[in-house]
């Protein structure tokens, strides 16, 4: 059969092109780049506007023939491919990934890292095999503290491998995750399967698994010791970066944007972890002024929830607006995020300044 170009689908190269132009590059090589803000507006982030945060190159799986290896501290090590692991029981959820380097850029002193915005942060349909089915089949031996997932990507000592604790392995939430927004992962997104840890920090989501591995220890690798730590560097023992801090952005009016006097709606999103988020108040030119904003859906643990609030008598001139969130452990977004070396978890208050008139 001849092979028709005008019809014939992008190549992948042109894809990721394509890809690429929706996003706002923070670095070309390995590609990192955040989700525009007009994305962020949206309910569900598209995946060619979804923030791409990779440590190392991004490696090419392909998917026929890409096995899983699963072993360490079970009865049964076997290896598994891609179509055998889809006859599995799918499962399919709403999941909020915020990378934990998300907001460096408004701490102070600036910490090292990559320098992201609010973009780092994306909220997708993701459908996978729940972990645990997998370890059940391996049986896990009594001893087990942890499991190791690792992605292709990166050489030796800095090959990014990631831990779980044993509980969180096991949630039923935990997915090895095949498909993004209605379509099989993308390789930017972790093609042909990744991991998706909902709640945690992004770095817990490892993409690209090529293997699993039951623990009887706690691993101590880079990416578990050296990075995705909170080191307050005061001498007290790191802590791990895992759940994400209660959160939450404005999305309309824009950075900057001009809008008419009288009545602005003011609109964004909320986030807390595994937690769902219970309320959310915007404050009107500084002080301490704070007042309910509306919940736009029933809040889900997870996932974001969209809230808007009206600003009734918007007068000419420069102002700022603040959302602030709390969740239904009580917990609220402090104006300052505790400072820590590696700029992890700033989940502070933001300042958005529009100009009325
Ligand atoms: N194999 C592998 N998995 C990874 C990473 C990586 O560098 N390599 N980065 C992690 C980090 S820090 C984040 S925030 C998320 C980002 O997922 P995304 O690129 O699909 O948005 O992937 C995580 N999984
Ligand atoms: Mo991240």
């Amino acid at each position: 059969m001849e092979t028709d170009v005008g019809t014939a689908e992008p190549s992948r190269e042109v894809r990721e092109e394509e890809e690429r132009a929706r996003l706002v590059v923070v670095k070309a090589e390995p590609f990192n780049a955040e989700t525009p803000p007009e994305a962020l507006a949206e309910a569900q982030t598209p995946t060619a506007s979804f923030y791409v945060r990779s440590n190392h190159p991004q490696p090419e799986l392909p998917a026929a023939t890409h096995r899983i290896t699963v072993g360490g501290a079970v009865e049964t090590a076997f290896t598994l491919g891609l179509a055998e692991l889809s006859r599995g029981t799918l499962r399919t959820l709403t999941a909020t990934l915020e990378c934990a380097g998300n907001g460096r850029t408004s701490m102070t002193p600036l910490p090292e890292g990559e320098p992201w915005m609010q973009g780092a942060l994306g909220t997708a349909v993701w459908k996978g095999v729940p972990l645990a089915e997998v370890l059940g089949r391996a049986r896990l031996r009594s001893d087990v503290v942890e499991v190791l997932v690792e992605g292709a990507d990166g050489q030796g000592s800095k090959r990014f491998a990631r831990s779980l604790p044993l509980s969180k392995a096991l949630h039923p939430d935990t997915l090895l995750a095949l498909e993004m927004n209605g379509a099989p992962l993308t390789r930017a997104h972790g093609a042909p399967v990744r991991l998706l840890v909902p709640g945690w920090y992004g770095m817990a989501s490892v993409k690209w698994v090529s293997r699993i591995e039951a623990l009887t220890r706690p691993f101590e690798g880079y990416y578990q010791r050296e990075r995705y730590i909170y080191d307050m560097a005061n001498g007290q023992a790191a802590e791990p970066v895992t759940r994400m801090r209660v959160k939450s952005l404005i999305t309309s009016p824009e950075e900057g944007e001009r809008v008419a006097p009288g009545r602005v709606v003011v609109q964004g999103m909320a986030w807390s972890g595994e937690r769902r988020v219970v309320q959310v108040e915007v404050a009107v030119d500084g002080g301490e002024s704070w007042k309910p904003a509306t919940l736009l859906e029933t809040p889900r643990p997870s996932a974001w929830v969209r809230w808007a609030f009206t600003w009734e008598d918007a007068t000419a001139g420069r102002h700022t607006l603040r959302a602030r969130a709390t969740d239904e452990a009580g917990e609220t977004q402090p104006e300052t995020a505790p400072w820590n070396r590696l700029g992890y978890g700033n989940n502070a208050v933001q300042v958005r300044v529009v100009n009325v008139g």
